[in-house]
């Protein structure tokens, strides 16, 4: 498909995608007494490229993700329900309530924590993207979007909020170091809806709310908490044939190819930069130099 049939809003998929694999993200503890549903990241998922981590996340105070490092890739995290504040290394500080959106470009180094900042469960979604190697190392950087300032559409009983990439003519303001779309769509009962994909890239269902018939007419409605692996294909063809709302989130990337080693929140491409990121971590140099003096308020506050 060209550029401009992409964005064109009349785009008729030819091939639909089906679903190649479906699991059901059971919930896990992370954290300091979080609970998670992770899909991508766990043992039967470990990489879906260039997505590593997706978590369904739930904490209630005093439970949450205190003080911690990244390297090497951004985390994106949509609220649901409730608000989780954040702070760094750096002074950064801020707070994501429902709707809210926070893309983080960890690059070369970030030390935060990630905290309720209300009574109750806050909910949300946190995905983590791999950089290019070439992008790894970049300056960190935040992009946030308040939920009044993210771009919706609705047309024929589907609504989309776009956080990333284009969908039924609409763009989002975020900018991807890795070619990304994340769309969050509402579809009403009796309502279909086409969502164009490039060709080449990797994509995913994660269903939220309600229950869905994806890639194909006659497959068995699927309910929420499943992720969905698509297939080979030009687009999504999703169905709500239910009599309540269904949800989901429908995210692509650009696959990078390339080599990834793993050590919790770092993530490289060979052993050897996993072992200079250890040893730049505990020496508080090549980006965590801030790190030596700094801890949390929510860590000062709660004494960790
Ligand atoms: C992390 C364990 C963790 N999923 N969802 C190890 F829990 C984390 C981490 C998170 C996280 C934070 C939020 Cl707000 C939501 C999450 C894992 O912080 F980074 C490592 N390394
Ligand atoms: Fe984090």
């Amino acid at each position: 498909m060209t550029q401009q049939e992409f964005v064109n809003n009349n785009y008729k998929i030819k091939e639909p995608r089906l679903v190649a694999r479906k699991f059901l993200a059971k919930p896990q503890h992370e954290g300091v007494g979080a609970v998670v549903r992770r899909s991508i990241g766990r043992f039967e998922l470990k990489y879906f490229d260039p997505f590593l981590v997706l978590d369904e996340f739930s904490v209630t105070a005093p439970a949450g993700f205190p003080d911690h490092p990244h390297r090497g890739f951004e985390t994106v995290t949509y609220m649901l329900q409730g608000a989780v504040t954040h702070e760094d290394f750096e002074g950064h500080k801020g707070t994501i309530e429902a709707g809210d959106l926070q893309w983080m470009t960890a690059g070369r180094g970030i030390v935060h924590s990630e905290m309720p900042a209300s009574q109750g469960t806050q909910k949300g979604l946190q995905l983590w993207i791999n950089l290019a190697s070439q992008n790894k190392m970049v300056e960190p950087r935040y992009q946030e979007i308040l939920s009044k300032d993210i771009a919706e559409a609705m047309k024929d009983g589907v609504k989309v909020r776009v956080i990333a990439g284009e969908a039924l003519g609409t763009k989002s303001p975020i900018y991807t170091r890795t070619p990304t779309m994340y769309l969050d769509f509402i579809l009403k009962p009796g309502s279909h809806l086409q969502q164009p994909i490039p060709k080449s890239w990797n994509a995913f269902v994660y269903v939220l709310e309600g229950e869905g018939i994806f890639g194909n007419q006659k497959s068995q409605p699927i309910s929420s908490h499943h992720i969905l692996l698509l297939g080979y294909g030009d687009g999504l063809e999703a169905w709500n044939k239910s009599s309540k709302q269904l949800r989901f989130i429908l995210v692509g990337g650009e696959p990078l190819g390339e080599p990834v080693v793993q050590f919790g929140p770092f993530v490289m491409n060979t052993q050897e930069e996993i072992d200079q990121t250890i040893d730049d971590f505990e020496n508080y140099a090549n980006g965590f130099e801030k790190a030596r003096h700094w801890r949390s308020q929510s860590a000062l506050s709660l004494d960790y």
